[in-house]
């Protein structure tokens, strides 16, 4: 059977749990940033409040936490008149299509979930049955939109699988073509960019501790503070980057400094082989602080009128229900609820 053809559309969020990261910005935002300029798509863009909350937050910090991470987009370039941009609570259709989605999904896919066992840990009995259910939410956020293209760092990657099964056993148990099967974007050198006090962990903006990541909202002495101490081994750096397969700090500096040039890895080693950590950090972090200065500069202009940033998101949120409302609409129809409208 020939599927319907989807408009190429790309959709893609960023929890406001706290600050952003580099690692938000180089998996992430950077790439959000391309997909929009590329002007083959229609892009949304989404701070993913519903799923934040999955874990306790704080609502003071939560708001602004949603405050700063849409000027942190709009810093980096996402242009609210070509893209989509707004928070996930403001439009009803993705709790809605998550739970038609919880009634389709499968308890022992959601067990499997790498970042579920992660975040639950040892005590699960005490976790959020939000946490357990958040790739049902994600799908319901990415198939609201009937979107086609989602770019997400490495560590997402099976919430797309996920998604994809949603879709695929939807389409299946309703003999229709309604849902894509969504294509996740994984690529570039940093598309899992670890943690600066162990290179095994991924950074994060909840770890609990502040120097294992670089904030956006950092400042040149913070970031060179932060990479100075960043945990390395005695070596000097190798020759090739296949030398460095053992050494994930160090490895993991690298990466993030060919994301930041980009430069591949292989000239990066070229031009750096031999250095010690005394001549290479400073030299990561100048050219850290330089790529982020810009944003960190206009995000806090951006953040000195919070009224004008929530008038954003209000406007973006309209044009996101003017496509996921028929859209959910539509799959109540499909699965025979009556509509009176
Ligand atoms: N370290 C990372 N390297 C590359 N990409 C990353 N992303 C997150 N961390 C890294 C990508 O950023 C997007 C938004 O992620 P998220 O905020 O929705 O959730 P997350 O992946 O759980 O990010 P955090 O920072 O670790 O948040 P907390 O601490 O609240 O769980 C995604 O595309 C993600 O891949």
């Amino acid at each position: 059977m020939t599927g319907p053809a989807f408009t190429p559309r790309v959709f893609s969020g960023i929890q406001p749990s706290g600050g952003l990261t580099l690692g938000n910005y180089l998996g992430a935002l950077k790439r959000f940033v391309e997909m929009q300029n590329d002007a083959s798509h229609e892009c949304v863009f989404c701070l993913v409040d519903l799923h934040a909350i999955t874990v306790w937050q704080d609502p003071k910090a939560l708001a602004q936490q949603t405050r700063e991470a849409a000027a942190g987009f709009m810093a980096a370039g996402i242009d609210p008149a070509q893209s989509i941009l707004f928070n996930q609570s403001q439009v009803a259709a993705h709790a809605e299509l998550a739970w038609l989605f919880n009634c389709v999904a499968r308890m022992g896919w959601m067990g499997r979930m790498t970042q579920w066992k992660d975040k639950s840990g040892k005590n699960t009995e005490n976790a959020s049955l939000g946490l357990f259910a958040y790739p049902a939410l994600m799908a319901a956020d990415i198939l609201a939109y009937h979107a086609t293209h989602v770019p997400v760092g490495e560590d997402q990657k099976q919430h797309l699988e996920l998604t994809r099964d949603i879709a695929t056993k939807f389409n299946h148990d309703f003999g229709v073509d309604f849902f894509p099967i969504t294509e996740p974007v994984i690529d570039g050198p940093a598309t899992r960019v670890m943690s600066l006090r162990d290179g095994t962990k991924k950074m994060s903006k909840s770890d609990p501790s502040d120097m294992s990541r670089i904030n956006l909202s950092d400042d040149a002495d913070t970031i060179a503070q932060k990479f100075r101490k960043a945990r390395t081994d005695p070596e000097p750096l190798p020759e090739t980057y296949g030398d460095l397969k053992d050494r994930p700090e160090a490895r993991n500096l690298i990466d993030i400094y060919a994301a930041l040039t980009g430069k591949s890895t292989d000239t990066v080693m070229s031009d750096v082989a031999g250095q010690g950590w005394g001549q290479f950090k400073p030299h990561l972090a100048e050219v850290a602080a330089e790529t982020m200065a810009p944003i960190t500069d206009e995000m806090n202009r951006l953040l000195g009128d919070p009224g004008e940033i929530d008038r954003i998101l209000g406007e973006g949120s309209a044009k996101a229900r003017e496509i996921s409302e028929p859209i959910v609409a539509r799959t109540r129809d499909i699965m025979g609820m009556i509509s009176s409208g």
